[in-house]
């Protein structure tokens, strides 16, 4: 069961787990290099019920992601959250004023000025996906623009065209663009492998906050490969999900301790009611999740 699956690392990560001091100061307890694997056969999904899961958010933000688009608008228009910290924080430094999250998130929906100043996260996943720069050499050592690669309308090419090939994967770890990005990918390399009819997914995520992250993760790596496997006509086999430093994070001892004591309920089902025609055109309206009676959510800080 995923679930159990998960809260066996969980307590591995808090009981053997090396404490560390990290990058956000918080501190955590950390294992290099843990795998799960995941089986989506019959609809099953990576959904933890041992506390609810705000899958929808998962999923509107992967959806962004597929549209290229590294601008935090579209996410705060449909009331998602998660990435508006970061520039929240920039606006607050290079400002100085102590704008509250709902004004900021406010000015970047009604202000479209504001939002292409302030909104922005830089050369993010959505970008390397589906707009990764090129250049070509101009002579007289001058480089000039190509044309961008869509990783993503490759792969889905490439797994209809050439399912045994082994260089079937994607990522967002543009090395040159680092440095203009709000947070390094974190799952940042996605392959893919296609046996008996079956396409199966390994995700490596370099860094993993184990107590809020991963749920996440999990959750929109395993819709991903259910819209890849329904694009290519074929059935979705395995999600093997590695990580390198997965972590909880010292503040998050509540969390662990609530979770560990709870008992998994049932086996939550995906569906996605329509084919759309690419990869690039499903809505949230195309996915339903069956049988999922999950215990409450666990609020816990967000390190940033
Ligand atoms: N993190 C995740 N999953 C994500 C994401 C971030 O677990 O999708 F964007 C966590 C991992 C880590 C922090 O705790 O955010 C990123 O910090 P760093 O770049 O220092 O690894």
């Amino acid at each position: 069961h995923f679930d159990r699956q998960y809260l066996e690392l969980l307590e591995a990560v808090w009981t053997r787990g090396d404490e560390r001091r990290d990058r956000t100061g918080v501190g955590t307890r950390s294992l290099f290099g843990p795998t799960m694997r995941f089986d989506l056969s019959d609809g099953k999904v990576p959904l933890l019920t041992t506390k609810r899961v705000a899958w929808k958010t998962a999923a509107r933000e992967m959806m962004w992601f597929l549209t290229g688009n590294t601008n935090i608008r579209p996410l705060v228009e449909q009331r998602v959250h998660i990435w508006t910290d970061w520039p929240l924080a920039r606006y607050r430094r290079e400002t100085g004023e102590d704008i509250d999250r709902d004004s900021f998130e406010a000015r970047i929906i009604a202000d479209d000025a504001f939002a292409e100043r302030w909104g922005d996260l830089g050369p993010v996943y959505g970008k390397q996906w589906v707009a990764w720069d090129t250049y070509e050499p101009a002579g007289d050592g001058l480089f000039r623009r190509g044309e961008p690669v869509n990783q993503i309308a490759r792969l889905i090419d490439d797994i209809r065209n050439n399912p045994t090939s082994r260089r079937l994967l994607f990522t967002g770890w543009n090395v040159a663009e680092l440095p203009g990005m709000a947070l390094p990918p974190c799952h940042m390399t996605y392959q893919f492998h296609v046996a008996r009819g079956r396409v199966s997914c390994a995700l490596w995520q370099r860094s993993c906050d184990l107590g809020l992250g991963f749920a996440f993760n999990a959750f929109s790596a395993a819709l991903l490969l259910r819209m890849v496997a329904q694009q290519c006509d074929l059935e979705a086999g395995e999600l093997v999900w590695s990580g390198g430093d997965v972590h909880v994070y010292l503040n998050h001892e509540h969390l662990v301790t609530e979770q560990l004591s709870r008992v998994p309920r049932g086996q939550p089902r995906l569906e996605i009611r329509r084919k759309p025609a690419t990869i690039f055109d499903y809505r949230i309206e195309d996915f339903e999740v069956f049988d999922y009676d999950p215990h409450p959510h666990i609020a816990a800080p967000v390190a940033v």
